[in-house]
């Protein structure tokens, strides 16, 4: 509305930077993933670099000629923030926005910032909102950019001094004190939700993968259910169930997650751990891969990782390949090696996720198959546990809604 008169401020102005990877593939896509998750805060690129950096100094994570070139840069390139994709310790980042004179965010605070503008229910608010008072404890002198208006100014102190920040600090407790009550009080209320579900009998099987790798439209294409789809990092940050039929007669539950990534900031982690839960709870996940990203491989080890974090390693798991319409290119981990024959993109995919499922949420190639092989996963690990229920227990054509839960 409006867009004509629109008299907002132009989009900030970011100058990114990236350590070499080594590798050309893995630096290409995770340079690629640094951008979209600047992007998805509504920061405008200025520029990016990526450094090699050899003398790791404390005082900037790196030799001190080396920091002030990199602020030289974001000053020719007049940006309002710099942005690492690495963590920064709270004095090192007090230490860079004091050279380069304008707010620094690290990896974590970008990741925090983009969960805190898609909290949707108040359960993910106060998560978010305990993950982000926990990253700026530390850092009382941060120098906050607002991304989306105002200029940039000292986070939470405006007046300066040593008694105010003090102040801050004990008021800051205060409210993390207050949200742990207030999540706890919600959790209480997830079990309960859980309890009615498992009293219905119904197994559960938990999506879970990368961010972006098409978990919402996986779920949307079994249950015919319509949780939003977008090409945005961190779309979904509540697990949404629906009820869904594997194959005729026999139900299940099927929920969508938050999505992962790589070195998924560990307040996040911690204050999501109740939402994250509902993966760890599951009779059977089904870890989606996005066969297009060319960095396949660093998806599937955080997923895992993360799954292991949870103590989430010893449920069955079905691997997905989502996106096989998209998959055109040989991704460079699976290039044959000389003298082998070579295999169509898909095969070689499947020899190296061997027993995956190759398919598309998005036109719906290979839904049919992992239907069977979800229902049979189910029949097998439930034998000894849960009945599986073909009663509608709510008798609505298995249309019930299980949001948030
Ligand atoms: N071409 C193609 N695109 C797909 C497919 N599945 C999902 N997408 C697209 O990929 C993007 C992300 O899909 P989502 O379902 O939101 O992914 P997600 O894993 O839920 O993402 P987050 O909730 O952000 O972690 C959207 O633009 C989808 O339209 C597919 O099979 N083929
Ligand atoms: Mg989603």
């Amino acid at each position: 509305m409006g867009k004509l008169y629109e008299t907002e401020e132009r989009a900030k102005r970011a100058f990114l930077v990236s350590l070499a990877a080594g590798k050309a593939g893995v630096e290409e896509a995770s340079g690629a993933e640094l951008r979209r998750l600047a992007e998805t805060l509504g920061l405008a690129i200025a520029g990016h670099e990526t450094i090699r950096v050899r003398d790791r100094q404390p005082k900037f994570g790196m030799g001190s000629g080396k920091a002030a070139e990199l602020a030289e840069t974001a000053a020719e390139l007049e940006a309002d923030c710099l942005v690492f994709d690495w963590d920064l310790s709270p004095s090192q980042q007090r230490n860079w926005e004091e050279l380069a004179g304008i707010p620094v965010v690290d990896r974590q605070e970008l990741i925090i910032r983009i969960f805190a503008e898609r909290a949707g229910t108040r359960e993910a608010e106060l998560q978010v909102k305990l993950a982000e008072l926990s990253y700026f404890l530390p850092r009382l002198t941060h120098k906050y950019i607002d991304l989306s208006r105002q200029r940039g100014g000292r986070y939470g102190t405006r007046g300066g001094g040593e008694t105010r920040l003090e102040t801050d600090r004990r008021k800051i407790e205060r409210r993390i004190q207050r949200l742990e009550k207030e999540l706890e009080e919600v959790r209480k209320q997830r079990q309960l939700r859980r309890r009615q579900r498992e009293r219905q009998g119904l197994p559960v099987c938990a999506i879970v993968g990368y961010t972006n790798a098409g978990k919402s439209s996986l779920l949307n294409a079994l249950s015919g259910a319509d949780v939003p789809v977008e090409d945005k990092l961190f779309a979904t940050l509540d697990a949404a169930t629906r009820r869904f039929e594997p194959e005729p007669g026999m139900a299940a539950l099927l929920t969508d997650t938050v999505g992962f990534i790589r070195r998924l900031p560990h307040s996040l982690i911690k204050a999501f751990r109740s939402t994250l839960e509902e993966a760890a709870l599951a009779d059977l996940l089904i870890h989606v891969l996005d066969a297009s990203e060319p960095d396949i491989e660093s998806c599937f080890e955080t997923t895992l990782s993360v799954l292991r974090e949870l103590g989430a390693e010893d449920i069955p798991i079905i691997t997905v390949l989502n996106k096989i319409d998209r998959v055109t290119a040989l991704p460079s981990a699976a290039e044959p090696a000389a003298g082998t024959e070579a295999v169509s993109p898909i095969e070689a995919l499947l020899q190296r996720f061997p027993g995956s499922a190759a398919l598309s949420a998005k036109n719906g190639t290979g839904l049919e198959e992992l239907k069977i092989r979800i229902a049979a996963a189910l029949r097998k690990t439930l034998t000894a546990g849960i009945p599986i229920s073909t009663t509608d227990i709510h008798g609505q054509n298995g249309q019930n809604r299980y949001d948030s839960m």
